[in-house]
């Protein structure tokens, strides 16, 4: 469903979007996990595990690029979303840098198409609904200050986030 020219939510498994990158919901090591994290690495092959050991690690809220090895996209962007702690441990601008330095990571490599999945609201235990309100707004906030990435692709996975994403999406239409 369109949010706007630009922001589009589809349901599916983000190893098989064709965008010039996909985002990846990582951990501080870079070193690989489970989730969608497991399932990247997995159908990626081993370039992107040698690319992010040689970067070293991420800290949380932040972002970095590597190839996408055999998957269609062009670049994986690891960044690593908030373990969710209750609430007061800066969760909420946490999840919105990892947000938006991913993007930027994006733009700064001329990347005109991102997918990106529901970071943090898996193994990381993020409420989904505050975390989808804080990624569209995130979102909507950006591409009124960049132009690039021209189409950026909320992938969901599990049902859950889809009908949030959905339902969110049309009452921001309204
Ligand atoms: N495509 C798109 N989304 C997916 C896929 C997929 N193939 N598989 C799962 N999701 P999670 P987190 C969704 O747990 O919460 C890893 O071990 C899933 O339904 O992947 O940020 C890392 O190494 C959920 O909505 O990431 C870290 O240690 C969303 O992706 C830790 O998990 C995020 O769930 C990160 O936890």
């Amino acid at each position: 469903m369109p949010l706007n020219e630009r922001v589009t939510v589809i349901k599916g498994d983000i190893t098989t979007v064709k965008t010039d990158a996909i985002v990846n919901a990582a951990n501080a090591s870079l070193a690989g996990g489970g989730g969608v994290d497991g399932a990247i690495h997995r159908k990626g092959g081993p370039e992107i595990l040698k690319a992010c050991l040689k970067i070293g690690g991420c800290a949380t809220g932040e972002a970095v690029i590597t190839t996408a090895g055999n998957l269609p996209a062009k670049y994986v962007i690891h960044t690593v979303g908030p373990v969710w702690c209750g609430g007061n441990h800066n969760e909420k601008d946490l999840l919105r840098n990892a947000y938006l330095n991913s993007l930027k990571l994006a733009y700064t490599h001329n990347l005109d198409s991102v997918a990106i999945p529901n970071i943090s609201t898996g193994i990381y235990g993020f409420p989904k609904k505050l975390a989808a309100e804080i990624a569209l707004q995130a979102v909507a906030g950006f591409i009124t200050s960049y132009d690039i990435p021209a189409e950026i692709l909320f992938v969901c996975y599990d049902e859950d986030n889809f009908i949030i994403y959905n339902s969110l999406v049309e009452k921001l239409a309204q």
